[in-house]
C-alpha cells in the first residue's frame, strides 16, 4: 500500500503561545502522479475516475452531438495527445473543440501547495496554450471541482467536458479514443477510418496490454521509481518491449499488420517523446529510439500522417517534463537536444499493400 510518502504533510505547527507543545497536522491525499509510489519505491498509477461514455444514441445521457463537447489537453501529455490525434485524423476537430493548458505545472490554488495543470491568463502568454474558454477556471483542478465537490483523485488531462451538463464525461484516454472512433460518425469528416476494426480487436487489445505495461506506462515506471530495484525491473521490461516492437516492425508497416490501428496511435505518443525526453529525464538510456531503424522510421511514418504533426508540440513536451518534476530535475533546466527531424524521409512504404 501507499506509504506516508504519498501524502503531502504540512507539519508541524508548534504553538508558541501554549506552555505545552501542541502540534497541528494538516494531511492532504496525494494529488499528482509523482506521489504514486509504493513502499517498495515503484511507481503505481491509480485508475482514472470519470468513465462515462458518449453514445450515438440520441436518448443517452451523453449523446454524440456536434458542438457539445470540449477536450481539455496538454500538448505535453502523451495520454491527452492520443485523443487529440483522434480528433485530427477522424476529422472531428470542428465538432469537438479543444484547448491546451500551459506546459509547466504551477500552483493550482493559493490555499494549498498542490502543483498541476494551469491555464495561461492570455492567449499570448504561452503559444499553444489558452485561457479556459468555457468555465473561466484557472486550473484543470478547477474543472474537477465544478464536476464534483468531493473529488479526491488526481487532476489529470485529458478531460472530455460536456458543455451542456457542465461536467466531466470521461478522463481516461483509452476510453475517449474508443468513443471518438465509433460514436461520432454523423458529424466527423473521416467516418470510414476505423482504428479498432472488429477483425483486429483481439490483436489490438493484446498488443495494447504489453505496450502499455512495457512502454507507455513503462517509461513512467522508470522515471518515477524511487529505488534501484523497481527502476531496474521497469527498464528491463521497457527494452524487451521495444525490442519486440522492432522485430514486429521489421516485417510489417504497423504494429498490428499493414493497416494503421489504435495500437499505433497509442504507441506513437510515447515514441515521439522518447529521445527528446525519456532518455534523459526518465533514465531510459540503454538504447536511443534512433538506434532502432524500424521503430525510428515507423515514428516518422506516423508523424507524417496528415494531421498528426499538429498534435506534437515539442516545445510544450520538453518544457513540461523537465520543468514540472523538481524531484527529478530540481533546477528545471531543459537539455538542448536532440531536435530530431521527424519530417525526414522514412522507408516504411516498402510494406504497403
Ligand atoms: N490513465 C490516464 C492518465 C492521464 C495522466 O496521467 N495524465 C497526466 C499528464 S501526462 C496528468 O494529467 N497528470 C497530472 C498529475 O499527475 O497530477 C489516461 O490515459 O487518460
Amino acid at each position: 500500500m501507499f506509504s506516508v510518502k504519498s501524502c503531502v504533510i504540512l507539519f508541524p505547527k508548534i504553538s508558541s503561545t501554549s506552555p505545552s507543545i501542541s502540534c497541528k497536522f494538516i494531511v492532504k491525499m496525494a494529488r499528482t502522479g509523482l506521489d504514486e509510489v509504493s513502499d517498495s519505491g515503484a511507481f503505481a498509477r491509480t485508475a482514472s475516475t470519470y468513465r462515462n461514455f458518449i453514445s450515438r444514441d440520441p436518448n443517452s445521457q451523453f449523446p454524440a452531438e456536434s458542438g457539445r463537447y470540449h477536450l481539455y489537453i496538454s500538448y505535453a501529455c502523451p495520454w491527452a495527445s492520443r485523443c487529440l490525434a483522434y480528433l485530427k485524423i477522424k476529422g472531428l476537430d470542428k465538432a469537438i473543440s479543444f484547448s491546451s493548458v500551459k506546459p509547466i505545472w504551477g500552483r493550482t490554488k493559493e490555499t494549498d501547495e498542490h502543483m498541476g495543470w494551469i491555464f495561461p491568463n492570455s492567449e499570448s502568454e504561452v503559444p499553444g496554450a489558452e485561457p479556459d474558454p468555457l468555465n473561466g477556471v484557472k486550473s484543470i483542478r478547477g474543472l474537477y471541482e465544478i464536476a464534483s465537490s468531493n473529488y479526491t483523485g488526481k487532476y489529470t488531462v485529458p478531460v472530455l467536458w460536456d458543455k451542456k451538463l457542465k461536467t466531466i464525461v470521461n478522463n481516461e484516454s483509452s476510453e475517449i479514443i474508443r468513443m471518438l472512433n465509433t460514436e461520432f460518425q454523423n458529424v466527423e469528416e473521416n467516418p470510414t477510418l476505423d482504428l479498432y476494426p472488429t477483425h483486429l480487436q483481439a490483436e489490438i487489445d493484446e498488443t495494447n496490454e504489453w505496450i502499455y505495461n512495457g512502454i507507455n506506462n513503462g517509461v513512467y515506471k522508470c522515471g518515477f521509481a524511487k529505488m534501484q530495484g523497481p527502476y531496474d525491473e521497469a527498464v528491463k521490461v521497457l527494452y524487451e518491449a521495444l525490442d519486440k516492437c522492432e522485430n514486429i516492425l521489421s516485417k510489417q508497416r504497423y504494429i498490428c499488420g499493414n493497416t494503421l490501428t489504435e495500437a499505433d496511435i497509442r504507441l506513437f505518443v510515447t515514441l515521439i517523446r522518447f529521445d527528446e525526453v525519456y532518455v534523459v529525464h526518465f533514465k531510459c538510456n540503454k538504447k536511443l529510439l534512433r538506434e532502432y531503424p524500424n521503430l525510428f522510421n515507423y515514428t516518422k511514418d506516423i508523424y507524417q500522417i496528415p494531421g498528426i504533426k499538429s498534435t506534437v508540440n515539442m516545445e510544450h513536451i520538453k518544457l513540461h517534463y523537465y520543468g514540472s518534476h523538481p524531484s527529478i530535475n530540481p533546477f528545471g533546466i531543459v537539455p538542448i537536444g536532440p531536435n530530431i527531424d521527424h519530417d525526414a524521409p522514412h522507408d516504411r512504404e516498402r510494406f504497403s499493400a
